[in-house]
């Protein structure tokens, strides 16, 4: 695969023996082919088998493999040496293995010979176990142990050949930094500026006006996902009282309108809260159905008498619980001095909880609640190379990969910097060393809650 380029996949390529190419592939290949945004992009399929049927259709592709399960070593190899040499020659090779444990229709394989085929041709340029995720009760590779360490170590081989040189952004997947003002805007309305990574933060990528009207930064909270998994980064406010319904509310700004329309408007099962930080918000996907789940940190006036996070399944619309935590530690105030952010951190896929305590030690610090303890211990502690920052909310603090290593980084973001607002961020998995220092078109902004900065997911 080419540094930061992803294929588009195009699905459904008709069979039938046809003299020319169906025109639905042509008309979409010629559409690929004549936007300045797509025409460098390869245009990958797959195919069932019968290559003779779409012999037409596949020379207007760049990439092609085959879906086909239950085959023996020799039958499989005979079907792609086919492809490779009758077929559609010349071209690049996805290989798809059959991959899904107790479900009909697709066998599990055994990736030796997938992955052997890889290392050895060098045409081949992509790896697709069907499937990774999991659905119901089908087993996708993801929860295969030994099937996810084989195909991980495949991915992490290809990835430290091609792309540790990189100092690109991996395949477009940049985290923007989400400047979001509540009030005190020139609409009257809430507003979304977004930071462009892929310029270090000194380009605005856009500016967007919400239908959401200026609001009260004690009672709303902002978070970042795709709520209707379109790949376009939502935005969700999060209204903690003084809402139509007595619970927290969730309005979703929809990033496919540039934030203009909402993509769902929610009443949680959470009775409304206090206002200001005793209870701070974001979401990530806890029970890994592709929906991004509410968690709500509620730092201070637990019953456990500890710092908790109750997570809401997104699914349902925020209706049902997926569980209430006690993390380890002590009740953590209502001021900006601990920041809670979900995240992998361990790489079993499952959100643990980032938290960065600002004002604690001699540094400000990390401490990771893995979710494999359900948020009860802490799998790593550690002072970082950044001073202590203070309980406000000059500094406030994200979590993303930003140098694209495969761990965590910690996102630093102060608003008050040498030139105003600043982004730095810590190294992970180690948090010592900075691998970003970098100075934004943002003026400098008020120390409290009055401004959001997020950075994308
Ligand atoms: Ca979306
Ligand atoms: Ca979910
Ligand atoms: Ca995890
Ligand atoms: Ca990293």
């Amino acid at each position: 695969m080419g540094e930061a380029t992803l294929p588009i996949v195009i699905g459904c390529v008709e069979k039938g023996g046809r003299r020319q190419p169906h025109p639905a592939l042509s008309n979409a290949v010629a559409a690929i082919r004549g936007n300045t945004a797509t025409a460098g992009l390869p245009a990958a399929s797959i195919l069932t088998p019968e290559f003779g049927q779409i012999s037409q259709g596949v020379k207007l592709l760049d990439w092609v493999g085959f879906d086909h399960y239950g085959d023996s070593d020799n039958d499989w190899t005979n079907t792609l040496n086919a492809l490779e040499n009758t077929y559609a020659s010349g071209k690049k090779y996805i290989i798809v293995p059959g991959s899904l444990n107790n479900c009909n229709g697709v066998s599990l394989e055994g990736w030796s010979r997938y992955i052997t085929r890889m290392e050895n041709d060098p045409n081949v340029i992509w790896l697709a176990p069907f499937m990774w995720l999991t659905s119901g009760s089908c087993k996708g590779v993801r929860d295969l142990p030994a099937y996810r360490a084989a195909y991980t170590a495949a991915g992490t081989k290809i990835k430290d050949s091609q792309y540790s040189a990189s100092t690109s952004w991996f395949c477009g997947f940049a985290p923007d930094l989400f400047w979001i003002k509540p009030r005190d805007t020139a609409s009257g309305m809430t507003e979304v500026h977004i930071l462009d990574a892929t310029t270090s933060y000194s380009t605005f990528k856009l500016h967007a006006v919400t239908p959401y009207p200026n609001a009260n930064t004690d009672q709303v909270s902002f978070a970042l996902g795709d709520a209707n998994g379109d790949g376009k980064t939502d935005v969700y406010l999060i209204s903690r009282y003084n809402n139509a319904t007595p619970n927290v509310e969730i309005h979703i700004l929809d990033g496919a309108t540039n934030y203009a329309t909402y993509a769902g408007h929610y009443s949680t099962i959470l009775p409304a809260v206090e206002g200001g930080l005793a209870w701070t918000f974001d979401v990530a996907d806890y029970n890994r159905d592709g929906v991004p789940d509410l968690f709500v940190f509620k730092k201070v006036g637990g019953s456990s008498g500890r710092t908790e996070v109750h997570i809401y399944n997104g699914a349902d619309g925020f209706q049902t619980t997926l569980g209430h935590f006690p993390m380890p530690m002590p009740p953590t105030g209502s001021d900006d001095a601990w920041e809670f952010h979900p995240a992998d951190y361990d790489g079993d896929s499952i959100p643990d909880v980032i938290a960065i305590a600002k004002q604690n030690g001699a540094s400000t610090e990390v401490h990771i609640v893995s979710a494999s303890s359900n948020y009860a211990t802490y799998s790593f502690e550690t002072p970082t190379g950044l001073h202590t920052t203070g309980t406000d909310s000059n500094w406030v603090f994200g979590v993303n990969d930003y140098d694209h290593d495969g761990k965590l980084d910690v996102f630093a973001i102060t608003k008050s910097g040498a030139t105003g607002t600043e982004v730095h961020a810590l190294k992970g998995p180690s948090y010592q060393q900075f691998n970003l220092h970098t100075s934004t078109p943002i003026a400098a902004l008020p120390s409290d809650t009055s401004q959001t900065l997020l950075i994308n997911k």
